[in-house]
């Protein structure tokens, strides 16, 4: 058995869990009732109250939030206490629009420490480590997620933050670093500037590894694994809950526990909202259960997963199991009528010993048809026969999976340019009617 962080509250059995959870779950409904605008509005519209919460499946009877709705609120209209009572500010990127703002009581900051504690332990942080995190400190709450926790666990934190690859490789040589943290692209293109260095990343005393912010696929992990030598965990979390410590896998590796006495967990059928069964795909709908600072019902995340039925793990914790995010509903790109998803393109992308890290589709319209092109870097540099080669290999690997010939590109290491700190894997350039 691994070691837990909270011992008593992540075996809690799962009746104790349910009912800590219909407990929490009344007290958020009372306080958004009271104190958010927004969601009053929104239980008349319903015709309901708080006291129509009796039992735990009474949660369908709540009105769903949506990042819409969010924006629509943004900064401060969605707060169930005054700015005073606040500590800390942290927003998402906004790169789709105006930024979430989020701000927490000292107690959801203790509350997220907690959480992230959980999920290194899990992950298997110690005190004994020399934890570097390597992600920008900002007002994106990866970095200080993850500080945050691992300082509670009494790890020696290096706040390294984000760029400067040949810098943070060399802080890890110098201080010795054991753990490290972060965005599962920015681990692989680690590696290669380490290679580039002349270091094999496996001299390093790097072992272990949390990596979440973006879908990756299991091929991608196992990359890292073996690249590093080291074990990988994902970790998942979104600045509308906390930030990161939402969730994360423990060494079974089969699926990523959720911290339930703090979260309640729907898996719904995007288009009807009907619960879909266990172990169906569904979107990932979050309930904040103690948040003080912007708690909120039935979120939808548009993350897809399924969730495992509610048998104790090997590791012998309780809390439900979700299976890696497959990806965003709104990522799903429809291209000849097929649905495909990035993440689809990834497995196959990193089954080849040949291929590197990094890649990314680019759509274009070419006369009325839609045209798809993978891009994707070489692990090292290729002759043009070998190119060619490789290019007709994996156009008929991915026409396997998504039924069209894709076109395929093989670019030399190192070529594609990332911006900011998630991979951006779909470049859409096609028409809009
Ligand atoms: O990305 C928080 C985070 C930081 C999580 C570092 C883990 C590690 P946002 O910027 O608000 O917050 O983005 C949240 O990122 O709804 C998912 O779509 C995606 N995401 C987060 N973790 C994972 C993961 C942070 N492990 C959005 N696997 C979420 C797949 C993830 N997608």
């Amino acid at each position: 058995m691994d070691y837990m962080f909270n011992k008593k509250n992540e075996t809690m059995p799962r009746e104790k869990i349910k009912e800590l959870q219909l407990k929490r779950l009344k007290e958020t409904v009372n306080l958004v009732y009271e104190n958010v605008p927004f969601y009053k509005k929104k239980f008349k519209e319903k015709k309901i109250t708080p006291s129509d919460i009796k039992t735990l499946e009474d949660i369908r009877k709540l009105p769903f939030t949506t990042k819409s709705d969010l924006r629509d609120n943004m900064p401060f209209g969605m707060m169930a206490t005054s700015l005073d009572n606040c500590i800390e500010l942290h927003a998402s990127s906004g790169t789709t629009g105006v930024p979430i703002t989020a701000c927490y009581t000292p107690k959801d900051i203790e509350v997220w420490s907690e959480v992230m504690a959980r999920c290194l332990s899990m992950s298997g942080l110690t005190k004994k480590d020399v934890f570097q995190n390597p992600i920008p400190y900002g007002t994106f709450t990866g970095a200080f997620g993850f500080h945050y926790g691992a300082q509670k666990v009494g790890a020696l934190v290096i706040p390294s933050g984000m760029g400067q690859s040949e810098r943070q490789i060399k802080l890890m040589e110098y201080y010795g670093t054991t753990f490290i943290s972060g965005v599962a692209s920015y681990a692989m293109r680690l590696s290669q500037v380490a290679l580039d260095m002349g270091l094999d990343p496996k001299k390093l005393k790097v072992r272990n590894g949390v990596f979440g912010a973006e879908m990756f696929t299991p091929g991608l992990k196992k990359r890292i694994m073996e690249i590093w030598n080291m074990d990988v965990h994902d970790i998942y979390g979104l600045t509308e809950m906390c930030g990161p410590g939402v969730s994360a896998d423990c060494d079974q590796h089969d699926g990523l526990h959720l911290w339930e006495d703090h979260f309640l967990v729907e898996c719904l059928d995007p288009i009807t909202f009907e619960p879909v069964g266990f172990e169906e795909e569904g979107e990932i709908v979050l309930t904040t259960l103690t948040k003080e600072g912007m708690p909120l019902l039935r979120y939808r995340t548009r993350d897809i997963a399924k969730l495992y039925d509610e048998k104790v793990c090997e590791c012998g914790r309780t809390h439900i199991k979700h299976t890696p995010i497959k990806g965003r509903s709104d990522d799903m790109i429809i291209i000849r009528g097929t649905n495909i998803y990035p993440g689809q393109i990834e497995s196959v992308l990193m089954k080849n010993n040949t291929v590197g890290g990094n890649w990314r589709m680019v759509l274009t319209t070419e006369g009325d048809a839609d045209q798809l092109t993978v891009e994707v870097e070489s692990k090292a540099t290729l002759s043009q026969v070998d190119q060619m080669e490789l290019e007709k290999q994996l156009k008929n690997e991915i026409k396997s999976v998504i039924v069209f010939t894709p076109r395929v590109t093989v670019l030399p290491p190192n070529s594609i340019q990332q911006e900011g700190l998630k991979a951006k894997r779909v470049t859409d350039k096609r028409k809009k009617e």
